[in-house]
């Protein structure tokens, strides 16, 4: 019986490595290299990008993001407001069919982490759950990065 659930326990380990390899599906929806920014001392809440793809004939939506780093989880967008970087909450992010979304830090859409639970530290992950108005739901596991360029200077200051 214990040599049975050790064998459970390594072949857990073994597929878990698989899937960190920063490719995800779920139906026709590919998410690629998600990622979050590593916080600095005193910092709440983090951001995290991905690229979203859907390869599929009709439109589909993301309309949730959730994750237990978090207290919540918000879908943002990020836009010049005359000289000012504005973000504000979008309830969904559309992708039309064939449609590809990359996130990237510095303007457009991004997942915003509010409240986080622990630090975003480089090196390590954590996990997302993505709902899909016809996919469904997908995990996937984003790699926390070091910080790059001075773009979260700019906001996440809600
Ligand atoms: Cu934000």
């Amino acid at each position: 019986m214990f040599t049975h659930r050790l064998v459970t326990f390594f072949s857990i380990l073994v597929f878990s490595m698989v899937v960190q390899a920063e490719d995800f599906k779920v139906a026709n929806i590919h998410i690629s290299h998600p990622f979050a920014k590593a916080t600095v001392p005193g910092q709440i809440s983090g951001s995290a990008y991905l690229k979203l793809e859907n390869k599929g004939k009709s439109a589909d939506k993301l309309t949730k993001v959730e994750s237990a780093i978090a207290k919540s989880v918000e879908l943002h967008t990020m836009e010049m407001e005359g000289e000012v970087m504005k973000m504000r909450e979008v309830k969904e992010i559309s992708l039309n069919a064939g449609e590809k979304i990359e996130m990237h830090p510095g303007g457009g859409y991004h997942i915003m982490l509010v409240d986080l639970r622990q630090p975003l530290k480089a090196g390590e992950k954590f996990s997302l759950t993505l709902t899909f108005e016809k996919a469904g739901k997908l995990n996937v596991i984003v790699n926390v990065e070091e910080k790059v360029g001075t773009a979260t200077l700019v906001n996440h200051q809600h």
